[in-house]
């Protein structure tokens, strides 16, 4: 009888440690949002993304015409697409805010103006 109370504890103490633990992480088992996007001298399509705060957002990024890249500070993204290539980034939408990315990788006289943004709306 004791021992049963002993680990009856013990399990409490587990699934209340669980609780806590999926608090501090409600995002990761927030839905799916999934946006497919180009990526073109000069511009990304679409150039704005809404979604909404505790999304998992899996942005789906193909180049159609040269090597581009995606940096997105704020998630600590930062990663090359290949001419013709597709690659998918992900990121939880963490805060409320707007969040600009721009292409990182040289790709003309237009490349400091290819950007987009990433806007976190709030519930
Ligand atoms: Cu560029």
């Amino acid at each position: 009888m004791q021992l049963w109370r002993v680990s009856l504890a013990g399990l409490l103490a587990i699934v209340a440690a669980c609780l806590i633990l999926a608090q501090d992480t409600p995002s990761a088992s927030g839905p799916v949002t999934e946006i497919r996007m180009t990526a073109k001298k000069y511009e990304f399509a679409p150039d704005t993304v809404r979604v909404k705060v505790g999304d998992r957002v899996k942005l789906i990024i193909t180049s159609l015409d040269h090597t581009h890249g995606i940096k997105l500070e704020a998630m600590h993204i930062d990663r090359k697409v290949e001419k013709g290539e597709t690659i998918t980034v992900e990121f939880i939408a963490g805060q409320p805010g707007t969040y600009p990315f721009e292409c990182s990788h040289f790709c003309g006289l237009g490349h400091k103006k290819m950007k987009g943004q990433v806007i976190v709306a709030g519930d």
